[in-house]
C-alpha cells in the first residue's frame, strides 16, 4: 500500500509534513481531553495552572486540524494558522509563569512584560515568513525578544519569585526554563530552514530537513511536555 487514506486525503509514506500534522492533531486532542479530565482531581491552588495547560493544546488541536486540512489541499505552509495559534498559545505559557510564581508575589506587570516580548518575538517571525520584508532583520529581531523571555525566567524577575517561593515552584520554573531555553530553540531552526532560499545554508533543506516538520516537533514538546511539567507540579505541591 502506498498511502494511508483518510477521509478524502492520503499520506504518502515519505511525506512526513502531512504525517506529523497528523499525529499533531492527534496528540494535540489527547492532551487536552486529559488535562481537562483531570481537573476534577486537582487540588483548587493548582486548577487554573492544568486548566490552562488544557487550553493550550485544545487550542493547538484546533489549528493543527485546519494546518493538516490546508497542507493536504494546497501543499502550502499553512503559516497563517501557524502564527495564529502561536499567538493564542505563547501568552498563555506566560499566563502559566505568572501563575506559578503569583504565591511568591508575581505581578501583573511582570506578566505584561512577557505577554508583549512574546508578541513582539511572534509578529516580527511572521512578518519575516510572509516575505513582507527582509527575513534576516526580522528573525533577528524576533531572537532579541525571545532572548530577553529567556532572561526573565532564567535570571530576571520570574527567577528572583520562583526562588524565593522554594522548592516546588523553583524546581518547576527551572523545568519549564529548560523548555524555553532549549523546546523553544527548536522554532529559530525551523525559520531558517523555511526562509534559507538564496542564503548560505540552504543546502540544508537538501538533506531533508523541513519547517513545518521542525516546527509540529517543536509543537509536540512545548505544548504536551510543558503541561506535563505544570501536571506534575500540581501534584508533587498539592
Ligand atoms: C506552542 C508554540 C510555541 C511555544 C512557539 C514558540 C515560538 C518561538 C519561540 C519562535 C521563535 C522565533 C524566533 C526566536 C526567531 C525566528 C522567528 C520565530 C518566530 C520562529
Amino acid at each position: 500500500m502506498d498511502h494511508l487514506s483518510l477521509m478524502s486525503v492520503a499520506i504518502a509514506k515519505n511525506d512526513y509534513v502531512s504525517f506529523t500534522f497528523f499525529v499533531g492533531t492527534m496528540a494535540m486532542m489527547a492532551a487536552a481531553v486529559f488535562f481537562f479530565m483531570e481537573l476534577s482531581n486537582t487540588s483548587k491552588e493548582w486548577r487554573t495552572s492544568v486548566l490552562v495547560s488544557g487550553l493550550i493544546t485544545f487550542i493547538a488541536a484546533v489549528h493543527y486540524y485546519y494546518m493538516r486540512e490546508y497542507y493536504a489541499t494546497t501543499k502550502d505552509s499553512p503559516t497563517f494558522f501557524r502564527y495564529v495559534d502561536w499567538l493564542l498559545t505563547v501568552p498563555l505559557m506566560c499566563v502559566e509563569f505568572y501563575l506559578i510564581t503569583k504565591k511568591a508575589g508575581g505581578t501583573i506587570s511582570i506578566l505584561w512584560k512577557m505577554i508583549l516580548a512574546s508578541v513582539v518575538m511572534l509578529v516580527t517571525g511572521y512578518m519575516g515568513e510572509a516575505g513582507l520584508g527582509n527575513a534576516t532583520v526580522w528573525g533577528t529581531v524576533s531572537a532579541i525578544a525571545y532572548f530577553y523571555i529567556v532572561y526573565e525566567v532564567w535570571l530576571g524577575d520570574v527567577k528572583k519569585l520562583a526562588t524565593s517561593a522554594g522548592s516546588a515552584v523553583a524546581s518547576a520554573n527551572t523545568a519549564l526554563g529548560w523548555f524555553v531555553l532549549v523546546g523553544w530553540a527548536i522554532y529559530p531552526l525551523g525559520y531558517l530552514i523555511g526562509t534559507a532560499d538564496g542564503q548560505w545554508y540552504a543546502g540544508f533543506k537538501d538533506i531533508g530537513l523541513d519547517m513545518n516538520v521542525i516546527y509540529n516537533i517543536g509543537d509536540a514538546v512545548n505544548k504536551i511536555g510543558f503541561g506535563l511539567v505544570i501536571y506534575s507540579l500540581s501534584r508533587k505541591a498539592a
